[in-house]
């Protein structure tokens, strides 16, 4: 992308106010707070971290050290020694929150659950045994592959209980995906369900498990959660029902202190090359990082009742329904099914029916709200929302005046939040009460963010004008590594600008310092608010017998953000018929999931090469978008490729 498309996105100016009544009682009390400890917490890094961790992290050993920075790699709160599952569940016993409701779920089925935190604790604390007598233990490696239900949250608080290693993998992706995943990993352990529910369908994640096993020989045991009856297979000796491990298993558990820098998960995530990216994250920096923001930006309070709707397989899922919500002893609401089913409205009969006070969602689940029909939302009262937030991709003005409308009825401040899984926890944000909002801008950096605009050569670029978004200084809750693979850690983050925090992303500050994000310049797509490599769609057509070259491109899309379009050269012998490009869709939804099912084919000739052989990506995107090659074609081997693929526009 040239800085040029950067800068011509649409400029907003509309500017909304915190209400009096908000602001009264928000927890960091004033912009001017909000401004000072900013300002500290990038002027002097270590005191300010230093202090937070001491204030909101239980130790079971102090740390010595706050930070030791040997770029591109970082170490935080050195020599100290805590339990995650500790800071997320036993800091609550024995307080009045012990009989707080930690989790409410409710299934697609309409089946409602409320787990205490004492509830959660025993259970998490049962897991934890079940682990230690299977031998699962400090930096083994589990692999979760789960519905949205209360059992996959207590997976990963066991995980974090006992020092392994949680990797957990969205249920939509196909078998051949979590076999990858798991082979990358050496998992010994995958913890699955029979099932689980979407739009009144089940989902069949133990057969798919089944079938990436297959492949993956690193895996001793498989522990089945019973969720919907349906028929499966159980291999002997090597599956065993999540409530028959539960038997006998005692219900206390004595957690140890690990290291700051134990890892907590691995998340595999999509790059611009190769094969996904295993982005490592550790305990103690990023559980300060999750919990503080979490705190603020949410502007959480003891009664809150908090629904965030991504899914625990993706990195919101992680920080901001587990980790960073459960520190904070708040009381999250988790959703198994799909927003449609079996009504357009029902995050908004949940919503009444739970009282749920703050929703965290993504534009595109919002795009798909507005285009059902307002009617679905004007059926509830929706009162008992005071705050809400946005995250997954940039959210477009008008989707964010909707949301603001017709779901806060004005009333609720919208924290559109800016992040990464590599960044663990939200940089870029509005502190609510205190941030004046402009629609579609992810406003300021959050505590200890020092986020740049930058040119090619990585000098900040004047106000108002595009460029990379980078981050100059380290921060708690950063990736340590991509997992056995550093050297592509520092390649894909650290070597654009050297010892910077490349994040893939354009962006632009307006004039009071606001950040305006564009969206990923890298070869990373953003479909429905999930990452897609283009390499990722690329080998996997390539790896069907028709094909002989593939590209990946984006083009703009009014509800999914971006839609994938590929462009697919044939292997002689093979003819481009309609059921062949369908083939080739399922074929995509196979290898990876039918979230990186393409929605346009096209079957070309030839792809547009420069003279050394790259695949000319700007071009196809600008031919996929419909419009006219503009632009330096100088370096194109064969302009009669790109004649023929417009002409068949
Ligand atoms: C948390 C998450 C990261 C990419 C990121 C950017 C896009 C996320 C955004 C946003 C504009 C926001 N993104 N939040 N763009 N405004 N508020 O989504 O992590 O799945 O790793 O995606 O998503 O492009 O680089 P992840």
């Amino acid at each position: 992308m040239t800085d040029q498309t950067i800068t011509s996105v649409s400029r907003e100016h509309r500017l909304i106010r915190p209400s009096a009544e908000f602001k009264a009682q928000a927890n960091l009390g004033s912009d001017a707070t909000y401004k000072r400890l900013y300002a500290e917490s990038v002027n002097s890094p270590e005191e300010f971290w230093g202090r937070q961790a001491k204030e909101h992290l239980v130790w079971r050993k102090p740390f010595k050290k706050v930070l030791r920075w040997s770029p591109p790699h970082a170490e935080w709160f050195l020599g100290g020694k805590l339990n995650v599952s500790e800071n997320c569940l036993d800091r609550h016993l024995g307080t009045a929150r012990e009989n707080k409701a930690a989790l409410i779920f409710e299934g697609e089925p309409g089946d409602v659950r409320t787990i205490t935190y004492k509830q959660l604790h025993f259970h998490v604390c049962r897991l934890a045994h079940i682990f230690e007598n299977m031998g699962i233990g400090a930096g083994d490696r589990v692999a979760i592959y789960m519905p949205m239900i209360p059992e996959a949250v207590m997976a990963m608080l066991a995980c974090a209980r006992v020092g392994a290693i949680h990797t957990v993998v969205f249920g939509g992706f196909s078998p051949e995906a979590l076999k990858d995943r798991i082979n990358d990993c050496q998992a010994k352990l995958v913890i699955t369900a029979d099932g689980g529910w979407r739009r009144g369908k089940i989902v069949e994640l133990k057969a798919n498990v089944d079938r990436a096993l297959e492949g993956a020989p690193s895996v001793q045991t498989v522990m089945v959660v019973r969720r919907c009856g349906n028929e499966i297979t159980m291999v002997d000796g090597r599956d065993v029902w999540w409530k028959e491990a539960w038997l006998g298993a005692p219900n206390t558990h004595e957690a140890k202190g690990f290291d700051a820098e134990h890892p907590l998960f691995i998340l595999y995530t999509s790059g611009s090359t190769g094969k996904p990216k295993g982005v490592l994250h550790t305990s103690a920096g990023y559980l300060l990082g999750c919990k503080l923001s979490s705190q603020y930006v949410f502007d959480l309070k003891e009664n809150d009742r908090y629904f965030c709707s991504a899914d625990i397989g993706w990195v919101t899922g992680h920080s901001y329904v587990v980790y960073g919500l459960l520190s904070n002893g708040a009381t999250i609401f988790i959703y198994e099914g799909a927003p449609n089913h079996p009504e357009p409205d029902r995050f908004w009969q949940m919503i009444d029916r739970h009282g749920l006070t703050i929703l965290y969602t993504a534009p595109t689940a919002i795009r798909a709200f507005m285009r059902w029909g307002d009617n679905y939302v004007l059926r509830h009262r929706l009162d008992s929302l005071r705050l809400l937030g946005s995250v997954g991709e940039p959210i477009n003005p008008e989707a964010w005046m909707w949301y603001h409308r017709m779901i806060g009825k004005k009333r609720c401040p919208i924290v559109d939040t800016w992040w990464q899984t590599e960044t663990g926890a939200i940089m870029i944000a509005p502190l609510p009460g205190l941030t004046p909002l402009k629609p579609g801008s992810a406003t300021r950096p959050f505590f200890g963010v020092v986020a740049k605009v930058v040119d090619e050569r990585g000098r900040e670029v004047p106000r108002n004008t595009g460029g990379k978004l980078v981050i100059t200084k380290p921060w708690p809750s950063m990736l340590r590594t991509l997992w056995g693979d550093d050297e592509r850690y520092k390649k894909a983050y650290w070597s654009e600008i050297k010892d910077v925090y490349f994040t893939g992303d354009g962006a632009r500050q307006d004039e009071d310092g606001y950040f305006w994000i564009v969206g990923r310049i890298d070869d990373v797509l953003n479909v429905s608010g999930h990452r897609i490599g283009t390499a990722e769609v690329e080998s996997a057509l390539v790896s069907h017998p028709a094909v002989a070259e593939a590209a990946a491109v984006g083009r703009p899309d009014e509800f999914k953000g971006q839609a994938l379009v590929v462009f697919v050269c044939l292997k002689a012998g093979h003819t481009a018929t309609d059921p062949l490009k369908e083939e080739l869709r399922s074929h995509v939804a196979k290898e990876i999931g039918s979230l990186a099912r393409p929605d346009v084919i096209r079957f070309a000739a030839a792809l547009p090469k420069t003279r050394s052989g790259k695949i000319m990506r700007r071009i196809l995107k600008e031919i996929a978008t419909g419009g006219i090659v503009k632009g330096d074609t100088t370096t194109l081997e064969d302009f009669s490729v790109v004649a023929s693929l417009q002409a068949e526009e």
